[in-house]
């Protein structure tokens, strides 16, 4: 492969933009190397500037679960921007996609839309905060609600493991009301309330993790942290910004049956565009302004285009009954593929999975939280990354992400995927 393009456009974009890049994973800093600048996507192909093709497994980190430039979607969006762009006032989309939600959504009455993931998750803890009338959260490692101050927190020494900030411009004051604990790991969670429980607002976690790869919560996990909740005035927040209308239509609240007080949401609500939301029962989004005392706000919140990219996204999800059932057997498919390739040639790994969302660990352990994730070969994990991209095959350039399967993946795809990973397992 060649990316002479990328590395020009790449030194230009350092002249002017930190790193490069708008978002620093894209910069490929856990992976090393230059950054491929996209060109141009379709279906389950992205395109870079070199003009090499690439099977896209990370689908915009997630939105595109029905492939790039999905027809409904850029044919709303083109008519709707005819009509204007932004209004700053009501529409009646607002109120279709929002019907619509509450509809595909179990537990929910009511959605506030907003225009990412960190604002809905931002806003989310606000919402408990301002609900229950208590500051602290508790949040996990390895979890990413997005980067708002909060959330930036490293687990803290000593045993409670109070917060520490974990990037330069975050306060100890905030990070002393976000507490840390180990994924699926309950008894921990029980410590850490013992010891705050009544300053302890909400629990805020991914009921399916996608920033330490892919890991599943292990059985009992998330309806011990529901009965922790209710028994001690807590709120349990889901982080459904990766999950949400990808695991199932009603997300893991419909595939664990369980019930959230409040659920954040991203990605694949927008299409591709902008768009984050969160949502609750009447009792606790009747707190919100102009309702109530918790003030949020955005001027692009609810904006038309990204309403009409949204829409046509949930529409085509909700309409098509087949959707789940294809997507995890395409992904489970690439799983046996995957681990067979590996296999043959006798490297150590294990792959986590959940539908459409799967990660590669190059570790001897099972990867069920962030300390064992941490443990994988990350030397390993560069070779595979870089081996797969000069092969057209583009994965997650990091071991902590997962991968987004897209059901405009065709089995010949999977097939030359599952090929490409058996050549380049010969070289690791
Ligand atoms: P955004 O603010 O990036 O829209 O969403 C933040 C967020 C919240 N919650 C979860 C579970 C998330 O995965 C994210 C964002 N995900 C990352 C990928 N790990 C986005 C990629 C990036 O940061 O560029």
């Amino acid at each position: 492969m060649l990316y002479q393009r990328s590395s020009a456009l790449f030194k230009e974009a350092q002249q002017v933009i930190p790193g490069g890049v708008n978002s620093p994973v894209r910069a490929f800093k856990a992976v090393g190397g230059t950054p491929i600048f996209a060109k141009s996507a379709k279906g389950a192909y992205v395109y870079d500037e070199d003009g090499n093709r690439f099977i896209d497994y990370i689908n915009s980190w997630g939105p595109m679960l029905l492939g790039h430039a999905f027809p409904p979607v850029v044919d709303a969006v083109i008519e709707k921007t005819k009509e204007g762009t932004s209004f700053g006032m009501p529409t009646a989309l607002e109120t279709e996609i929002a019907e619509l939600a509450v509809s595909m959504v179990p537990n929910i009455d009511k959605i506030r839309f907003v225009n990412s993931g960190t604002e809905a998750c931002m806003s989310a803890i606000r919402l408990a905060r301002g609900y229950t009338k208590k500051d602290k959260i508790i949040k996990f490692a390895g979890c990413y609600h997005g980067h708002s101050d909060s959330f930036l927190i490293a687990a803290g020494s000593g045993a409670v493991t109070f917060g520490t900030p974990n990037s330069p411009g975050v306060t100890q004051g905030t990070a002393k009301d976000t507490l840390l604990a180990r994924y699926n790991d309950l008894e921990n969670v029980k410590e850490l309330v013992e010891a705050n429980s009544s300053e302890i607002a909400a629990i805020i976690i991914e009921p399916v993790a996608g920033n330490m790869g892919c890991i599943p919560p292990i059985e009992g996990f998330l309806e011990g942290l529901k009965a922790i909740c209710d028994a001690n005035n807590m709120l349990l927040i889901f982080d459904e910004v990766m999950t949400g209308f990808r695991l199932a239509k009603g997300g893991v609240q419909e595939l664990k049956s369980i019930d959230a007080d409040i659920v954040c949401f991203g990605k694949v609500v927008g299409g591709g565009l902008p768009v984050g939301a969160f949502a609750s029962r009447n009792e606790i989004m009747n707190h919100l302004a102009p309702l109530g005392p918790v003030y949020q706000a955005g001027t692009l919140s609810g904006n038309p285009l990204a309403m009409a990219a949204g829409l046509s996204m949930l529409r085509a999800i909700n309409n098509d009954s087949g959707l789940m059932s294809r997507l995890e057997e395409k992904t489970k498919y690439l799983h046996n593929g995957i681990a067979l390739a590996l296999s043959k040639n006798n490297i150590t790994h294990s792959i986590n999975r959940v539908g459409s969302m799967i990660s590669v660990h190059f570790s001897e352990d099972p990867v069920v939280d962030f300390e064992s994730a941490a443990k994988g070969n990350n030397d390993t994990f560069k070779k595979f990354f870089h081996g797969l991209l000069d092969k057209g095959i583009y994965i997650a350039p990091s071991a902590f992400e997962t991968w987004f399967i897209t059901d405009a993946l065709t089995y010949e795809d999977l097939n030359e995927t599952i090929a490409a990973i058996e050549e380049v397992a010969k070289t690791l």
